[in-house]
């Protein structure tokens, strides 16, 4: 791939709901978006699915990411594009910024946006270039209320769109009264809570009343960074952990396998994929097909994204070894005021078809695109 430019646009998306986590609530999201253009004049996007302050974990925050970017992803892009006259595949892509450590979210803008002209390159979906072969497959919904009421209104709106997998977050004090409310309003549904690490080494023990309530797994409990110690308490809890923050490679995985293999039970681990936190769409791929191996289930969360970053991930779970509903739509149908893709996302009766159409199976509006935000710097890659 011969590469002329690259390009960081800041987008502005506004949420249509507030969103509530253990550490905050978010109403406008200003994300960056990289652009990277052939010599042939194709555009390829990638979403960074940023946090306005790093406290979901570090380098997720806009400022950190446009950071990496312009100081040392982009520039490191540039240098192997100038010394190779192109940048070959994937491989030689993460190559050129191997060297630079985290910035796991800056580092997938860039490889989503490459993978997007690859895509179009091949005239085929990003599906079948990662050896998907589910063709449809059901999809789930992140709740996140700031109140007990507002969960069961957002819960209901979702239940009677179709979908049947919901997620609700969690913190100490507000996890058995929305928990409990949902399962009693909704016996069958496939249900799991999301705590963003708001427990610590006492506080977990609140989550041995969750137990009885038939929920999929805990997603996160303890600190943003740990491991060993969910394991430690995974051996406590009958209900499955769930690792979101903590899972940055692939190597975070197997670091996770061996403990719960040595423990707690495999069947009790559940991996959280999201490429973004794992650098990219690559890393996720493998991760997918290592956790299937092992038996340890998989699930593709979000970050809120737009329907170009929720497309891709869509496409990731067209992959067998992914076997648990994804975090795809909102409780009310569309995340934001205004997205930037020409159509929305739609889920019949809560299951998701992966189409034949090239890329991501969606399209980004480019006049709306340009308004919603500005280039706020660009490289030339020729020369
Ligand atoms: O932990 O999964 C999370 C949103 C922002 C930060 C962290 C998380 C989330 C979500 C969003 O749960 C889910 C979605 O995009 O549908
Ligand atoms: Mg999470």
């Amino acid at each position: 791939m011969k590469l002329a430019r690259a390009a960081v646009r800041l987008v502005d998306l506004n949420l249509r709901t507030p969103f509530t986590t253990s550490f905050g609530t978010a109403t406008l999201l200003r994300r960056p978006f990289v652009v990277l253009e052939t010599a042939d004049g194709r555009r390829g996007v990638g979403e960074v699915p940023t946090l306005p302050e790093p406290a979901y974990k570090a380098e997720v925050d806009t400022p950190a990411v446009l950071t990496s970017l312009h100081e040392w992803l982009l520039p490191a892009v540039a240098e192997a594009q100038r010394n190779g006259g192109g940048i070959e595949d994937v491989e030689a892509l993460r190559g050129s910024y191997g060297w630079v450590k985290g910035a796991v979210f800056a580092k997938s803008g860039v490889e989503a946006a490459f993978w997007d002209l690859l895509a179009q390159e091949a005239n085929l979906p990003l599906w079948k270039l990662w050896g998907g072969e589910r063709r449809s497959f059901d999809v789930g919904v992140s709740i996140g209320g700031a109140t007990t009421d507002d969960v069961l209104r957002l819960a209901d709106k979702a239940i009677g769109l179709g979908y049947r997998r919901l997620k609700v977050k969690i913190w100490p004090g507000f996890d058995r009264e929305p928990a409990t409310a949902l399962r009693e309003r909704f016996p069958d549904l496939l249900l799991q809570v999301d705590a963003n690490s708001a427990y610590d080494l006492s506080s977990w023990e609140r989550l041995k009343a969750l137990d009885g309530l038939g929920l999929l797994l805990i997603e996160q409990p303890l600190f943003d960074d740990d491991i060993v110690l969910h394991a430690r308490i995974g051996r406590e809890l009958a209900t499955p952990i769930c690792l979101d923050e903590s899972i940055h490679s692939l190597r975070d995985v197997d670091a996770a396998i061996s403990l719960w293999g040595d423990g707690a039970g495999l069947e009790r681990l559940i991996v959280n994929i999201k490429p973004p936190r794992v650098g990219g769409f690559a890393e996720a791929v493998a991760i997918a097909h290592r956790c299937s191996e092992a038996g340890v289930r998989t699930w593709i969360g979000g970050m809120l994204d737009s329907a170009w970053g929720k497309a891709m991930n869509l496409q990731l779970n067209g992959l067998p070894a992914i076997d648990l509903p994804g975090d795809h739509f909102s409780p009310g149908g569309a995340y934001f005021e205004e997205d930037v893709t020409t159509t929305a996302l739609v889920a019949e009766g809560g299951r998701f078809a992966l189409g034949d159409a090239p890329g991501t199976g969606s399209a980004i509006d480019w006049e709306r695109f340009e308004r919603m935000g500005d280039e706020i710097f660009a490289l030339d890659l020729r020369g």
